[in-house]
């Protein structure tokens, strides 16, 4: 088989390059190594920035997330007992987030290809990425118990973190960024609506908790659903933790003086998420174009993985149409250093919040004075405040900056 752009992995940054592509009438391929129930159904993110929603709008993959999705202006930091809110939207002219699952955006962006692009193979796993860095790239991959192979002019690796495209980079070439955190987070999916209109992340001696939700769905109109996460262990066993302990720990570490408690409900999904803040460059070699996690991840309490994903791919869709229509690779050439100048901006944000609001186990009195100190300057002062709600709803894409 032979396409334009072979797209590996359908996870968001895959299914919207296709999309974009397909918009463009630039011939894609995607091969995906899951079933399509198994991508449609693994729960992830569920906070969109300012300007995903955006780039899912102008790709025609944004009227459930303007229905369903809940658009929020502002979030809550709770520590010491205390409650403050950060209003995003006032410090930032405006811009604000929207909660709507990863799980829906994957379902209308596959729905979307299915129904009006180019080809989307599910249980076709790439094998390698060979000749990166000559006119004719290709993909070899496993599909239907054969052995095939995908010829193209540009491969986008979007395979997320153990995905195979990555190692087509000489290690010769390649500088990867790496630092592991000493906890993962228990999230849980529960039917029970939200306890706090807004999220509420929570810094306690016991460890960080954080109330998110999920919109209802399906068009429903019914009420939205509580998404639950608790600092724990790294290597955890999310079986070990019965229900009621986790509520009874979720009920500790976001308590208040004279605060409401939390509303209880059948827990549907319990999971345990390992962190990592990694960054491979470059995120491109050749024809190879690395993209999402399979390029950088971030740990989860920024929200931003899913964010990044998609400035990669419309940065990657625009380089290739303009060199398309003027024959101009500037914007090929490009690449990697803007993405990478924003997934920096976001791993640092991404760090920082993850440190502040985390319970370390090696942390001092001292350290654990410092990590208050710039909670209280980010509850008190306006311009610390600032600087933090931008990080927040989102570094511009590059070339939008
Ligand atoms: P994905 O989603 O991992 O998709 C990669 C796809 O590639 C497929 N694949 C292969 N296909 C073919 N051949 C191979 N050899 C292949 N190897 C792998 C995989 O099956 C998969 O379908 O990467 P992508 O597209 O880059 O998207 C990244 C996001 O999924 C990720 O960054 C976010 O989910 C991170 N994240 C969050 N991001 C946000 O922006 N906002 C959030 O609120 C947020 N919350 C979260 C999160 C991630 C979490 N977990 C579970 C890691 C909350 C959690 C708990
Ligand atoms: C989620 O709802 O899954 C979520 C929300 C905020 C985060 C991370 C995850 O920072």
């Amino acid at each position: 088989m032979r396409t334009t752009v072979a797209i590996v992995g359908a996870g968001p940054a895959g299914l919207l390059l296709a999309r974009l592509l397909d918009a463009e009438g630039i011939e894609s391929v995607v091969l995906e190594s899951r079933d399509r129930a198994h991508v449609e159904r693994r729960q992830r993110a569920g906070i969109l920035e300012q300007g995903t929603a955006d780039a899912l709008r102008a790709a025609g993959a944004g009227a459930r997330m303007d229905r369903e999705g809940l658009r929020h202006t502002g979030i809550e930091l709770r520590f010491d007992r205390r409650r403050h809110r950060v209003d995003l939207s006032a410090l930032t002219g405006g811009r604000s987030v929207y909660v709507h699952a990863q799980t829906e955006v994957c379902k209308d962006l596959i729905a979307l290809r299915l129904r009006t692009g180019g080809p989307l193979l599910f249980g076709a796993r790439a094998l390698a990425v060979e000749d990166a860095d000559t006119d004719r790239p290709r993909v070899r991959y496993r599909h239907g118990g054969r052995d095939e192979v995908l010829e193209c002019s540009y491969v986008a690796g979007c395979d997320g973190y153990w995905g195979v495209s990555r190692a087509a980079v000489p290690p010769a070439l390649t500088r990867t960024y790496e630092r592991s955190w000493p906890y993962a987070w228990l999230g849980i999916l529960a039917d029970v609506p939200p306890s706090h209109h807004e999220l509420v992340y929570a810094r306690h001696d016991r460890g960080f908790a954080l109330l998110s939700m999920r919109p209802a769905g399906g068009g429903t109109g019914g009420a939205p659903v509580s998404r639950l996460y608790l600092q724990v262990p790294p290597g955890t066993d999310a079986a070990s933790w019965g229900d009621a302990d986790i509520w009874d720990e979720l009920e500790r570490r976001v308590e208040t003086d004279g605060g409401r408690r939390l509303a209880r409900g059948a827990i549907t999904a319990k999971a345990v998420t390992p962190m990592r803040s990694y960054v491979h460059e470059p995120m491109r070699h050749g024809r190879l174009f690395l993209a999402g996690d399979a390029a950088h991840i971030v740990p989860p309490t920024g929200a931003k993985g899913l964010n990044l994903a998609v400035g990669d791919v419309v940065t990657l869709a625009r380089a290739l149409v303009a060199h398309r229509d003027t024959g101009d690779p500037a914007g090929i050439d490009a690449y990697s250093a803007d993405c990478l100048r924003r997934v920096w901006q976001a791993e640092h944000f991404s760090y920082t919040m993850t440190d502040l609001l985390h319970r370390h186990p090696d942390a001092s009195p001292f350290d654990d004075r410092l990590r208050r100190a710039r909670l209280d300057r980010i509850t008190g002062c306006r311009a610390a405040a600032t600087d933090f709600a931008e990080g927040y709803t989102g570094i511009p894409f590059p070339r939008d900056a």
